[in-house]
Order: C-alpha cells, then sequence, then structure tokens
C-alpha cells in the first residue's frame, strides 16, 4: 500500500513538473502583429514586447535612417509558409532578446529564413551570461527559399541577453526570424 502511495506521488510530482516546464516555456511567435495579415511587410518600432520577453531594434552607428523591426506577413514571397515572422530591417542593425523580469533566461530554438530568398547567409548569435561571459554561435542559412530551425547548445541557457546582427546587406544577406522558444533560466548543476 506504502509502496502504490510512494508510486502515486511521484507520478503526481512528474506530472507538475513537465506541467511547469510547459507552462514556463513560451515561443515568440508574432502572430499578435495583425498589420501583417493585410500587408506584406509593415513597421512595428523598435521594440517587441510578448509573453515576458522584449526584443529590442538597434541600427547600425553609421545608420542615417533607422527604419525598426518589421513584420513579415504571407504576402511576402519568401516567406514560404506564411506565418508571421520579424525583421531587423536595416543593415547591420542588431536585435536583442531579454526577459522582462530581469531575470536570466533560456535561448531552446528559433526559425531563420533568407529575408529576400536571395543567398546564403551567416547569422552570429552572442550570448550575455549573467556574470558577463559572451557565448557565440553562428547559424548557416542555406540561400534556399524556406526556413530553417537553429537549436541552441546549453552553453545558451542562463542569459542576460542574446543578440544578433543582421547581415550588412553586401556579402551577408539579410534574415527574418520567428519561433523563439525561450523559458526561464535553468540552474545549472
Ligand atoms: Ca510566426
Ligand atoms: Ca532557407
Amino acid at each position: 500500500m506504502l509502496r502504490r502511495r510512494l508510486a502515486v506521488h511521484l507520478l503526481a510530482a512528474l506530472a507538475c513538473l513537465a506541467c511547469a516546464q510547459t507552462a514556463q516555456a513560451v515561443v515568440l511567435d508574432f502572430e499578435d502583429l495583425s498589420c501583417a495579415r493585410t500587408q506584406p511587410i509593415c513597421n512595428v518600432g523598435s521594440a517587441y514586447s510578448s509573453k515576458g520577453y522584449t526584443l529590442r531594434y538597434a541600427p547600425a552607428a553609421d545608420d542615417d535612417h533607422p527604419v525598426g523591426f518589421h513584420a513579415i506577413g504571407k504576402l511576402w514571397s519568401p516567406n514560404v509558409g506564411g506565418s508571421t515572422a520579424m525583421l531587423a530591417n536595416s543593415c547591420n542593425a542588431s536585435t536583442t532578446l531579454s526577459a522582462q523580469s530581469g531575470k536570466p533566461f533560456s535561448v531552446l530554438a528559433l526559425d531563420l529564413a533568407e529575408a529576400n530568398a536571395d543567398a546564403p547567409a551567416t547569422v552570429e548569435f552572442i550570448g550575455t551570461k549573467t556574470d558577463g561571459t559572451p557565448v557565440r554561435m553562428n547559424a548557416l542559412l542555406d540561400g534556399k527559399p524556406g526556413w530553417q530551425r537553429v537549436v541552441f547548445p546549453s552553453a545558451f541557457y542562463n542569459l542576460k541577453t542574446l543578440t544578433w546582427v543582421q547581415g550588412d546587406c553586401v556579402n551577408n544577406k539579410s534574415h527574418m526570424f520567428d519561433n523563439i522558444l525561450v523559458m526561464p533560466g535553468i540552474a545549472p548543476r
């Protein structure tokens, strides 16, 4: 009887754990940007907040006409599949993700695609750990129209910020992004 009760307790605890983890993980999917439902591309400003996280756009230092983030809709033909996505819409602009709570967060995955379906591109991700240490990873876009999923290694858990830079539009073409899977920081073992 005791053993059975223990098993029930364990099952309940495991179910709760799974429950809590799914509840805490969120996907930033940009589907709330309604202007992209009727326009191929629309300006959404220099910051976007959703589900406890914020993305900030910063133009390159020499950019005289920064234009901010733009939502990309299904009418934008390189957006294969047509799910609303996000574009830092100027060359060398950076995008920085942080948690609104100011607490550490973990980035698990996101999707990238060629913004103009034109050429391969490299996107460098730079995470900043809570102690200020940087972690880096490059993602290579294959140059073919359509989305690729980037899965981050555990070095990208427990970040203060995650930054990545738009292509220079000359040697490195621009990308758009969608479906950022994030969750609160995972305590190191
Ligand atoms: Ca989307
Ligand atoms: Ca592609």
